[in-house]
């Protein structure tokens, strides 16, 4: 197969979309492409110190007259730049907000050489943000106009196409996870710095944003540990951080509640907990879901979002009802209490994320994609 020049575009904070797409560049480099980072950051889990691997800042100038810096111009010119530079065969963009409109634009900027443009929707640009008023015609148009759409689940690919009511073809690509990282049993970090013997150990991960409904984690928490010895892990940081700490004050947990902040190797804590929660409002795929069943952690979660293609319910985790903090205590304290098998979810978590989420096959599908857009 032809190795391809690839410019990729993404948040690079440690939300899941920015993973991802780091993820696949890391995957793609070692794979022979040449892999072109551009955004306004060195990407959250990006070594550039590997073969085949670029990265190129975006800068945002400011001037007395500007309210708010024009981010998505400066990267359009650093898009339509590298692309010239390094005669790129294609741009893809992670979170079509404001990046298609960018890949968009630069390639009206390049004279010589024009790539295509692939954008992978992951989520909220599309339920949130996309479908605000102000951002919808743009968003509509610059799905429209990108070469290749993907999306991270059914269950994205339908929402789009139903609320941008679009006539093209998305591609569902899975989110996925490296198996030699994401797996059982990983000593590196001890579970006993988290919890005593007879305790379980419970966690979660998010940019804490309100859609992650972090004060329905702490609840079901809260419920868990009036039954059983427990202890929980909340790994990550945004907006909510400072409610989350607030109401575990007030419930009298902050000595079994730990804020981890930020970490880069999850996966090093993941396969020492025995339980996920991730109850949110809005989920289209749930990357730290995965990442959680990959090492081995069942995932209490709710029904009705992204996660249902992810989790499946009785086997790996629980599916409940958005706000139903009740029953997803419920369904922890069946595993927890072993009313139910949790040696069993557990190995069945990672045994059917392993099989269906493996970086190399869904990589390979992401190869496959490109060829076939760059082949029109
Ligand atoms: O909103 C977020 O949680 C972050 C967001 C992102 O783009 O960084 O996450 C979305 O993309 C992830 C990667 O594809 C998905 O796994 C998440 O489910 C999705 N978040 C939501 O839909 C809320």
């Amino acid at each position: 197969m032809k190795k391809l020049k690839i410019g990729i575009t993404c948040y690079p904070v440690a939300g899941g979309s920015g993973i991802v797409a780091t993820e696949l560049g890391i995957k793609l480099a070692e794979r022979g492409h040449q892999v072109h980072f551009i955004a306004y950051a060195l990407p959250f889990r990006l070594d550039v110190y590997k073969p085949n691997l670029y990265f190129h800042e975006v800068e945002t100038v400011s001037y007395q007259l500007f309210k708010y810096p024009p981010y998505t111009l400066t990267l359009a010119a650093k898009m339509a730049e590298i692309s010239e530079a390094y005669e790129l065969d294609l741009l893809h963009v992670h979170y079509a907000i404001p990046h298609a409109s960018a890949a968009f634009l630069a390639r009206q900027l390049t004279n010589n050489h024009s790539p295509k443009i692939i954008t992978t929707l992951h989520g909220t640009d599309i339920t949130l943000v996309g479908t605000d008023k102000s951002y919808y015609d743009i968003t509509r148009f610059s799905i429209r106009m990108s070469d290749g759409i993907t999306a991270v689940s059914d269950y994205l690919a339908k929402e789009t196409i139903e609320e941008f009511k679009l006539e093209k073809h998305i591609e569902v690509i899975p989110n996925f996870i490296d198996v030699e990282r994401f797996k059982p049993g990983s000593t590196s970090c001890c579970r006993k710095n988290f919890a005593e013997t007879d305790e379980k150990l419970i966690c979660h991960i998010s940019n804490f944003r309100p859609v992650k409904r972090i004060m329905d984690v702490i609840e079901i928490f809260n419920r868990i540990q009036s039954v059983v010895p427990a202890k929980m892990l909340m790994i990550g940081e945004g907006p909510d951080t400072m409610l989350a700490r607030r109401a575990v004050k007030k419930l009298g947990l902050v000595d079994k509640v730990r804020f981890l902040g930020n970490q880069a190797k999850v996966e090093e804590v993941l396969s020492n907990v025995d339980l996920f929660l991730c109850p949110s409002e809005e989920e289209s795929f749930g990357l730290a879901a995965l990442e959680a069943l990959a090492c081995g952690v069942p995932v209490i979660g709710s029904s009705g979002t992204g996660l249902v293609e992810v989790v499946e319910h009785g086997v790996n985790g629980f599916l409940c009802p958005v706000a139903d903090t009740g029953a997803m205590a419920k369904a922890a304290l069946s595993l927890l209490t072993g009313l139910c098998d949790l040696s069993l979810f557990k190995a069945r978590a990672a045994e059917i994320s392993h099989q269906k989420f493996n970086s190399k096959v869904v990589v390979d599908h992401y190869e496959n994609y490109y060829h076939q857009v760059l082949e029109g």
